[in-house]
């Protein structure tokens, strides 16, 4: 196993949904143990601590199809000029949310360096709705869709004007709820997607045997998970805002992240939407950590 020098960046925001609580996910986070759980399997961890969210800011414009733009634009941009600097000072990017909006500050941060990054997006949803498209204004639906550059321009432009990613190099597992608009945005674009019956079908082994073949097939010089935790069944993960039945299984879910620890491509990755107001006994959290400690080369024996 290779030894990583992590560094742990927590973003405690709720902008991106209008469900309270998943702004303390990286306390639940920390406290299910994710610095020791590190440091047990012999990486270096830096926990750089929280960044900066402020008070929601009184008397801005009210979108309906945007709500709390201003602030998700300004945690978005905290939090890719964080990614930048680890990513400069060689470390590996382990971000905590806070709902699935910090993407787009994650993504923006990493695309400056990496030009052809592969992307593992696990979740119940496909994020990608557009301010046109979206049935509720959270932009928590909307991150995928801003990283291939498509949505509102100052999110889309964050740190610089270029999309983040390509659609070509992203990878959707475990999806089941998808809106029109995010249907026709996968076909339109060409993004990869297991959806709940390729999981079912051919199994979590296949699907990532298949997903990472096409990732080195594309060459990507670095590769980024973003996990939901309503990827998996809410019987797993009960503390999430938007829970889906018929999820990912525990097991499942801990292979997934094996196969992408033994693939040795992984650069940087972000754990969202552990909202521990709404979860049992921080079992959340709890399966977060648990599932980094697979991912980054825990092992029985
Ligand atoms: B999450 C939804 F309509 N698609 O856009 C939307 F179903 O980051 C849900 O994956 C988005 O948890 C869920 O509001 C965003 C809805
Ligand atoms: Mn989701
Ligand atoms: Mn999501
Ligand atoms: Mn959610």
């Amino acid at each position: 196993m290779n030894k990583l020098n992590v560094s742990i960046i927590g973003v405690p925001t709720d902008y991106g949904q209008t469900r309270r609580g998943v702004d303390m996910g990286p306390s639940a986070i920390r406290y299910a143990g994710v610095v020791e759980r590190l440091e047990a399997i012999g990486h270096v961890v830096h926990d750089q601590g929280d960044i900066r969210v402020s008070q929601k800011q009184e008397g801005t414009i009210v979108d309906k199809q945007l709500l709390n733009l201003e602030e998700v634009i300004d945690v978005s941009t905290s939090l890719a000029n964080r990614v930048n600097e680890a990513i400069e000072q060689k470390a590996f990017p382990l971000v905590l949310g806070g709902d699935h909006s910090i993407a787009i500050g994650t993504l923006a941060g990493l695309g400056e360096h990496f030009k052809n990054l592969g992307v593992i997006w696990f979740d119940a949803h496909a994020d990608l709705n557009t301010p046109e498209t979206t049935p509720s204004g959270n932009i928590h639906g909307m991150p995928l869709a801003v990283s291939i550059g498509l949505g509102h321009e100052r999110l889309v432009k964050i740190r610089n004007n270029v999309p983040k990613i390509k659609p070509e190099n992203v990878i959707i597992i475990g999806a089941r709820s998808v809106d029109p608009g995010e249907r026709e945005l996968i076909s339109q674009q060409g993004i990869k997607v297991y959806t709940m019956h390729e999981v079912d079908r051919l199994g979590m082994t296949r699907v990532m045997e298949d997903a990472l073949a096409y990732l080195r097939e594309r060459d990507v010089d670095g590769l980024h998970l973003s996990l939901d935790l309503d990827g998996l069944d809410p019987l797993y993960t009960p503390g999430v805002g938007t829970p889906v039945p018929g999820g990912i299984t525990y097991r499942e879910s801990h292979l997934a992240m094996e196969m992408l620890q033994e693939s040795g491509m992984l650069t940087s990755a972000e754990f969202v939407e552990v909202n521990p107001i709404l979860d049992e006994k921080n079992r959340t959290a709890d399966v977060a950590v648990a599932l980094m400690g697979s991912l980054f080369g825990e092992t029985l024996v």
